[in-house]
């Protein structure tokens, strides 16, 4: 087989289903169901979010790959089915901020309905089911989560009350946000090409989600002088270790053996109820922007989100340095 835990996703926000298959995972692996239900939860909480969110209980069903809880070696299927699936009517009037307008000049479509129905976060719901597989992989081999909300709009704390603030006014709000991954074996990703620098690789799989302008690796460098900045190496009871973790646990492109630290801002959502200037595409109008129901906030939806990228990318990374057929094979690997 190959060694790689690859996916494509498919589906619209308002259509019948959303659904992935991930190719590359092994054999023997238990897949928890009530894992993935809960990581699909954890998604669709966060103070700020749409009524969407009451209307969808996000559950998944896993319609190949496994046999008795337990993955045969094949493709899995996940599909997650919408509640709310309808026809929506159409709109043109474009977003600022969104996938509208270039979206609609790209695909040479009318409806910017169609831009929408893809374009929309609600696609996270199954990366998230992905990334709870890759999860369950990692977990195999002691590699675990967390992550937490540094801030919202402008302020550090008092998040909920900032959150009412804006939806009060028909504003939206960003913030940042920063994943945790514990007990990586040293050495995921290289320095020999471009294309194989693991903080490249996390970059882009964070950077891609939509509403994200910025992703750091560990601290924030600028201004530091190399003295302040990097982890200086020690060798006690027997291993080497660091007593500061700058660098975010990548050096050269590598895990290092430190904790894994992700940052990234996300930018205010661009669909709101006090809408922005814009043109109709239709009637070249200055309008107001189309506005339906929209979340005021979804930073901690997303550090979920981003939690599942990283989590779909550590398992690619995990799988080209130890891979088998089977989870059992892959540990022998990972043991030698
Ligand atoms: C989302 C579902 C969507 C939006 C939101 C995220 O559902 P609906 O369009 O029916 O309200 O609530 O998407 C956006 C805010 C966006 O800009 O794309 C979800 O499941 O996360």
């Amino acid at each position: 087989m190959l060694n790689n835990f690859r996916f494509l996703t498919a589906g619209e926000s308002h259509g019948k289903c959303l659904t992935a298959i991930i190719d590359g995972v092994p054999s023997n692996l238990t897949i928890d169901i009530d894992f993935i239900n809960n990581e699909l939860k954890r998604r669709q909480q966060g103070y700020g979010r749409s009524t969407r969110m009451q209307l969808e209980t996000d559950t998944v069903e896993i319609t190949a790959g496994i046999h008795n809880d337990k993955t045969t070696g094949s493709p899995l299927c996940l599909v997650i089915y919408n509640k709310d699936f309808n026809n929506k009517p159409p709109f043109t009037k474009f977003r600022p901020g969104h996938a509208d307008f270039a979206g609609s000049v790209k695909y040479n479509l009318s409806d910017l309905r169609d831009v929408l129905e893809r374009s929309s976060a609600r696609k996270t719901a199954i990366e998230v089911a992905v990334g709870a597989v890759a999860k369950l992989l990692l977990k195999e081999f002691g590699i675990t989560f967390s992550s937490k909300i540094l801030q919202i709009g402008s302020v550090l704390e008092n998040f909920e009350q900032e959150i009412d603030k804006a939806k009060e006014l028909g504003d939206s709000l960003g913030g940042k946000f920063e994943i945790n991954v514990q007990n990586l074996p040293i050495g995921l990703g290289s320095y020999v090409q471009w294309d194989q620098a693991l903080d490249g690789k996390l970059a882009q799989c964070v950077m891609s989600i939509g509403g994200i302008k910025t992703v750091e690796i560990g601290e924030n460098p600028l201004g530091k002088k190399g003295s302040e900045y990097h982890d200086e190496i020690f060798f006690e009871n027997g291993n080497f270790i660091r007593k500061t973790n700058n660098a975010g646990g990548i050096e050269g492109g590598m895990t290092n053996g430190e904790d894994l630290i992700v940052r990234a801002v996300m930018k205010p959502i661009p669909t709101m109820s006090k809408p922005l200037k814009t043109v109709d595409k239709d009637t070249l109008q200055m309008c107001e922007a189309h506005f339906e129901r929209s979340d005021t906030c979804a930073v901690e939806a997303c550090s979920i989100v981003a939690e599942a990228r990283i989590a779909s990318v550590l398992a690619d990374e995990l799988m080209q340095k130890f891979g088998g057929d089977s989870i059992d094979e892959m540990k022998k690997h990972y043991n030698e």
